[in-house]
């Protein structure tokens, strides 16, 4: 028998891309924030000059998924995180934006067998957005740690 796991311990030889969006960029700057605190804890150079850590920056949740697929063709990854705040306010079109981001953003990770942590927050108020992104709790923390794990996983398995 053979058991599988992720390893949060061994994250030198990781290489992750984190694609963010700018919209509500009050939000998604306290993901990423909380995503880089995460990855640098478990070991992953998170400095300028690091070989292992890319950023790269779309207007809005929308445009996740090309530029993951683009990032994928450019160099070899084993996690991409991305991330954005879709809130519904007033937004009449949240419920498209949120549904071809995610469709998208799965998509990608399929069809190029990388997986892509899925770190858009969807509420319905900022409120909510700001709860999730510091004042209560940062889940760019735990979206970091599912990329970990499961860049380590799919790694072990290829
Ligand atoms: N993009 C977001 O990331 N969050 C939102 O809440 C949002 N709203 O509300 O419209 C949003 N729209 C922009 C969209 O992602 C595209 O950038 C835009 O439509 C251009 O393609």
């Amino acid at each position: 028998m053979a058991i599988y796991e992720g390893s949060f311990t061994d994250t030198t030889s990781l290489k992750i891309g984190i694609v963010i969006a700018r919209f509500n960029d009050l939000i998604t700057t306290k993901l990423l924030s909380g995503c880089l605190d995460c990855l640098k804890r478990h070991g992953v150079d998170i400095s300028e000059s690091s070989n292992n850590l890319d950023i790269v920056w779309v207007p809005g949740s929308l445009e996740l998924p090309i530029a993951a697929k683009s990032i994928i063709k450019k160099s070899k990854y084993d996690v991409l995180i991305t991330l954005g705040a879709v809130i519904k306010g007033d937004t009449s079109h949240y419920d498209v934006v949120v549904s071809e981001a995610s469709k998208g953003i799965t998509k990608v990770s399929y069809e190029n067998n990388i997986p892509i942590i899925f770190g858009v927050l969807t509420t319905d108020t900022i409120q909510q957005a700001l709860e999730r992104s510091g004042i209560k709790n940062n889940l760019g923390w735990n979206y970091a740690l599912q990329a970990i794990e499961m860049g380590s996983l799919i790694k072990s398995l290829n």
